[in-house]
């Protein structure tokens, strides 16, 4: 489709959103088609030298990195520790770059979901409220009962199954494995649910723990702003460019974890590389063993890996898809080890790829 006029505004986009439940609305009174013509879109619609207001949202990409939501604890009798969240489903507007607005579905109130971390062997309680104008669950990975699995349809009459807006469910079970997982809602129609934001990274220490480290959360995720059905948006933590405008502080020869999770919605992979370096792969974190020593994962949606590194030296080190069109469209960052003041990083990120801003009036 050439025919840029053909394509609405975000704002009317957003309006039409608004009368239904997403996605076919807006896409059939749009008449928008699926394909790239959004991505064009997109690139209209970012806005040279500004960055997102991370206020409004309610929440940065950069505390969000290392933000891992332990819950409350108590004991119970017989001594095993109970650990519970309470999460809330709630619509909010969320700028996921620099002008483009996004009518997002939020576990309490931010993109991804807070970070849940618990012990092998805890017993979870995670207290869901649906504030959300639309009907919700909570979808754990990991083993547990038919009725904690926040599938609609399996446990209704226990309270459970689908849960419509205002009413709330508990979820219980035991943490295991030990691993990285994540938590999605799981109503249909299951794309429109899960790209509009419902999703977090869950994870589950080792009894004996791991080795020391700057520990990160890293969630591979994109928007579909004008609801084509296709990303607009690429990122990690759901600010495109957000690691560009910020870089990632590391310590030069201090061991990082990453903590990976892939919940990108429409297209069937995404992909983490790192500049200049290389990790352990620890695949969805069951093994204490890595299996891999590399520079370059693959991950389709639902996918998670722990990825150990050193960095050597100081410098800027971008890290981005291997996917060239997400990169230009949000998914690329740096880590900023030590204090290297080499280089522009805006340029170093237009000689890479094509940013939607062209280089000049980028982030300073
Ligand atoms: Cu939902």
């Amino acid at each position: 489709m050439g025919a840029a006029a053909a394509v609405p505004t975000v704002a009317g986009l957003n309006a039409l959103s608004r009368n239904g439940l997403g996605g076919e609305t807006a896409l059939a009174e749009s008449g928008a088609s699926n394909g790239h013509t959004g991505h064009e879109f997109a690139h209209a619609t970012f806005a040279p030298g500004r960055s997102v207001d991370h206020r409004a949202n309610g929440f940065d990409p950069t505390e969000l990195l290392r933000d891992f939501d332990w819950g409350k604890t108590r004991r119970l009798a017989g001594g095993r520790l109970l650990r519970e969240w309470t999460l809330v489903a709630q619509d909010k507007e969320i700028e996921v770059a620099p002008g483009v607005k996004y009518e997002a579905w939020t576990y309490n109130g931010r993109v991804p979901g807070p970070t849940l971390r618990a012990r092998e062997g805890e017993k979870l309680r995670i207290n869901f409220v649906n504030s959300s104008e639309h009907p919700h669950t909570i979808h754990f990975h990991g083993i547990h009962p038919a009725l904690m699995d926040g599938m609609p349809g399996i446990g209704e009459r226990q309270g459970g199954g689908q849960i419509e807006p205002g009413e709330s469910f508990s979820y219980e079970f035991d943490a295991a494995p030990f691993g990285l997982h994540l938590y999605h809602c799981h109503v249909a129609p299951l794309a429109a649910h899960i790209a509009r934001g419902l999703y977090g990274a869950f994870i589950v220490d080792p009894e004996q723990g791991r080795p020391e480290a700057d520990e990160m959360v890293m969630v591979m995720n994109g928007f579909d702003t004008n609801f084509d059905l296709a990303n607009e948006v690429y990122a990690v933590n759901t600010v495109g460019f957000h690691y560009v405008n910020e870089p990632i502080r590391v310590k030069r020869d201090e061991l990082l974890r990453i903590y990976l999770v892939n919940v990108l919605e429409y297209d069937p992979l995404n992909s983490f590389h790192v500049h200049a370096n290389f990790f352990q792969n620890y695949p969805t974190g069951t093994s204490l063993e890595p299996s891999e020593y590399t520079d370059t994962i693959v991950q389709g949606q639902g996918q998670r890996s722990i990825l150990e590194m050193k960095f050597p030296f100081d410098g800027d080190y971008m890290f981005h898809a291997h996917v060239s069109e997400f990169a230009e469209l949000g998914w690329t960052g740096f880590f900023r080890v030590g204090d290297p003041k080499l280089l522009s990083l805006a340029a170093a990120a237009a000689a890479y790829c094509k940013l939607p801003w062209g280089g000049d009036g980028g982030p300073a």
